[in-house]
């Protein structure tokens, strides 16, 4: 095993803060990511929090605060399980910096996105428990890691407004895959935010803010911004990324892969936008003027990703595949990258290319 008992293939963009993704095969055909494949995206130093200390604070606009230990969260509220995908908006940046340059963000190929069986508390218990008072719109996140992407430094955090935090599948986890939280992932407990951004699933979690105002952390009044070009980062810059939209990756074969010319598997994910499901993912190997449908397996929730495969048929030399999927609300993934570029690199859902070399 390897950094953070990860398989040996992750692939590494930063050591530290441990920043990784797991190859294309790891993720291809698997329902549930292995933990030790789950791609992991940190800001600063991973925290090493003692599960007996850690308290869980609900403060803000409450009518009744709370401290809660994990034997609090354990007992005193019901116990549920969301399989759901996470997906950073970093997620296939790499086919944004193609178009033109993003500097200082980290060029993630398509495997910044995996599953988890993640158990837990809902947040609308606690959030009940805790009484949000009548002016209550969102609801913060803090955790103690320190990042120096901000400058100064500071503690990650985020918030999600109040529709969404009370929504059901949304959950402070303890567990993944039936496994206590490992500690890069979050431990002990963290939030998990189906559907959305995986900055919003903020780990370490240590507090739980009810606020008339979106937070004020640099992860959300700053970064994960969708931002016009041209536009600089700055506070309440552009508009904050939430809901993920409809979104899809070949696997397999890989970019550069060299297969025997022929009938060639193909393989990959997709994913819908919030509260939808992937309608259709089609293949094409001649530019996009003919696709194949692909076959869809079912989802493990309405949370979680599909996997796809078929298989087309490949000339010797080099062949450009393209996947492009719809979702239920008949939302499509746009042709170009150029089309969605934007400064930070957020959000390509652009058509998913890779090019092969078949042998003859
Ligand atoms: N406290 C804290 N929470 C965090 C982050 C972080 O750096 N610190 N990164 C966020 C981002 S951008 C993503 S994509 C997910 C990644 O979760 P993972 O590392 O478990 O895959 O965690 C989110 N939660
Ligand atoms: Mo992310």
């Amino acid at each position: 095993m390897n950094t953070w008992d990860k398989v040996p293939g992750m692939v590494v963009h930063e050591r530290e803060p441990y920043n990784a993704e797991p190859p294309g095969a790891a993720l291809a055909g698997r329902p549930l990511t292995p933990v030790a494949a789950f791609y992991s995206r940190n800001h600063g130093p991973v925290p090493d929090l003692a599960p007996e200390r850690w308290r869980l604070r609900v403060d803000g606009l409450v009518e009744r605060p709370l401290e809660l230990s994990l034997d609090d969260l354990r007992r005193c509220f019901g116990q549920t399980e969301v399989t759901a995908t996470l997906q950073c908006a970093g997620n296939r940046r790499t086919g944004l910096a193609a178009v033109r340059d993003i500097p200082g963000e980290h060029p993630w190929g398509a495997g910044a996105v995996s599953t988890a069986r993640w158990s837990g508390v809902r947040l609308a218990e606690v959030l009940a428990e805790a009484g949000p008072r009548p002016e209550a719109a969102h609801i913060a996140f803090s955790a103690p890691d320190v990042s120096e992407v901000a400058a100064p430094p500071e503690t990650y955090g985020g918030s999600v407004p109040l529709d969404k935090a009370r929504s059901p599948e949304v959950l402070l986890a303890h567990t993944m895959d039936g496994r206590p939280l490992p500690r890069v992932h979050g431990a002990p407990l963290r939030v998990v935010v189906p559907g959305w951004i995986g900055a919003r699933s903020v780990k370490w979690l240590t507090r739980v803010t009810v606020s008339d105002r979106p937070s004020d952390n640099y992860f959300q009044a700053t970064a994960y911004r969708m931002l016009p070009a041209g536009a600089e980062p700055g506070p309440g810059e552009g508009v904050p990324l939430g809901p993920l939209a409809v979104n899809c990756a070949v696997l397999t074969p890989g970019d550069g892969d060299r297969p025997p010319s022929g009938p060639v598997p193909v393989a990959g994910y997709a994913l819908a936008g919030e509260g939808r499901t992937v309608a259709r993912v089609e293949v094409s190997a001649d530019g996009g003027e003919s696709w194949t449908r692909a076959e869809t397996d079912p989802a493990a929730s309405p949370w979680a990703w599909q996997h796809w495969r078929t298989t087309v048929e490949l000339p010797p030399g080099e062949t450009e595949l393209i996947a492009r999927a719809y979702d239920s609300a008949g939302a499509a993934m746009p042709e170009s990258p150029a089309a969605v570029w934007n400064p930070k690199g957020y959000a390509n859902n652009s058509w998913s290319r890779v090019r092969v070399r078949c042998r003859g």
